[in-house]
């Protein structure tokens, strides 16, 4: 926790970026103010011929209206090779120009430089998952500043798309292929505060949900939130462990499951324990007609109710809950066992959260940012 005060302390001086327009939000990476140079270079074109089109036509039109009682003129030029010449020859100058400028930043924005830091990528159904190379994960982008970095991209599912505006790279993840997508951001973010990075593939019905923050910290902080991220379940003590880590494992789970009964694109967690545990719910049906108490128990599928909370965590596919579709991503290597300690705990003690939020109610939520490993 300690690093985190620290992180936050230093990074309070930076700013958030400036320099957005009408248009365009700040550009905040190296390749934004190319980018922006062939967005408003042809925006400047379009407008310069819009008006001169404009202009003419109206001057023509009036200029050479057909007065009355004259007839129209029989001997009109059909050509003027110098004219036809120069309305041919400028507008290809131009696009030529237009081209190799574009052509110019899209080959760099393609070709992630040799020494670039690779983060891996995966969207689902609904969510993304960004893996660090000591195995951190995280749902939030973090990134260090003025360094190359390369996202190789996957979807599990189907068709996303990743946007980073403000660094103007978007590029498609299509399941079943590695995608690349490269940016340089060299000015960190404030704390609690981040450039937006959002889904352009509408994916389904929560595609809305798959909006997270890229975080920009200076190498060294950098460094020093990969090595928190690898430990801060380890450090929780046993006994907190439920009301600590629980709510940022849950912050993962809560765009499909609620804690007040609300029912969601998963079911309520709201009586949870009580349904597994042979209590009030256990003789609810799965799709397949068996029910909880059927499943559960000594001598059963699943001799305790926490081997049924964590196969449905890894496994989710294995029984459906009535009424819910095979929606669940499997979370088999993004939560080990001590994560999903912390979950059946608050499944245990829904009572120590908040039921709309699902922030503990025994202590301030941590302001560690949120990993799975
Ligand atoms: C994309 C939506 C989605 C996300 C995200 C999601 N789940 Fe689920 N979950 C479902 C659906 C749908 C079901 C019901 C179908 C099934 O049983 O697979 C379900 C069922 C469950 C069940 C069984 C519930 C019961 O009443 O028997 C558990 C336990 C569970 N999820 C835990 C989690 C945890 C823990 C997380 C986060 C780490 C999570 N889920 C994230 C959609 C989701
Ligand atoms: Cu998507």
């Amino acid at each position: 926790m300690s690093t985190h005060l620290a992180i936050s302390a230093a990074s309070l001086a930076a700013d958030a970026p400036s320099g957005a327009t009408a248009w365009l939000p700040p550009p905040s990476s190296t390749i934004a103010p190319g980018v922006d140079m062939v967005f408003n270079g042809i925006n400047a074109v379009c407008y310069f011929f819009f008006a001169l089109i404009m202009v003419l036509m109206v001057y023509f039109v009036v200029k050479y209206r057909v007065r009355k009682g004259q007839a129209f003129r029989s001997d009109a030029p059909l050509h003027h090779l110098p004219l036809e010449t120069t309305w041919a020859v400028v507008p290809l100058l131009i696009v030529v120009v237009m081209f190799y400028v574009g052509f110019r930043d899209y080959l760099n924005m393609s070709t992630p430089p040799k020494n670039a830091y690779v983060v891996k990528v995966t969207a689902v159904k609904w969510g993304w998952s960004f893996q660090y190379p000591t195995g951190a994960t995280s749902d939030d982008l973090y990134v260090p500043a003025g360094r190359p970095v390369q996202l190789t991209m996957r979807s599990s599912d189907v068709l996303h798309s990743c946007y980073i505006p403000d660094f103007r790279v978007k590029k498609d993840l299509v399941p079943g292929r590695y995608s690349h997508l490269w940016f340089q951001a060299d000015q960190p973010t404030p704390s609690g505060w981040g450039h937006n990075l959002f889904c352009t593939e509408y994916c389904g019905t929560g595609h809305s949900n798959m909006n997270r923050k890229v975080h920009v910290l200076p190498e060294a902080e950098f460094d020093a939130w990969l090595v928190e991220q690898g430990q801060w379940l380890d450090k929780i003590p046993d006994e907190e462990l439920y009301f600590r880590a629980g709510p940022k494992i849950f912050a993962r789970c809560q765009q499909c499951h609620s804690l007040d009964g609300t029912k969601g694109i998963g079911p309520s967690w709201k009586g949870i324990w009580a349904r597994v545990n042979g209590g009030e719910g256990s003789g609810e049906k799965f799709a397949d007609g068996t029910t909880y108490a059927g499943i559960i128990g000594p001598g059963k599928k699943y001799a305790t109710p926490e081997d049924y909370l964590r196969n449905s965590i890894l496994n989710p596919g294995s029984e459906l809950v009535g009424g819910y579709g095979n929606a669940m991503p499997s979370f088999k290597g993004q939560l080990n066992d001590r994560a999903i300690d912390a979950v059946i705990g608050m499944m245990q003690h829904l009572d120590d959260f908040d039921p709309k939020t699902g922030a503990s109610l025994k202590e301030a939520p941590p302001a560690a940012p949120l990993s799975m490993k």
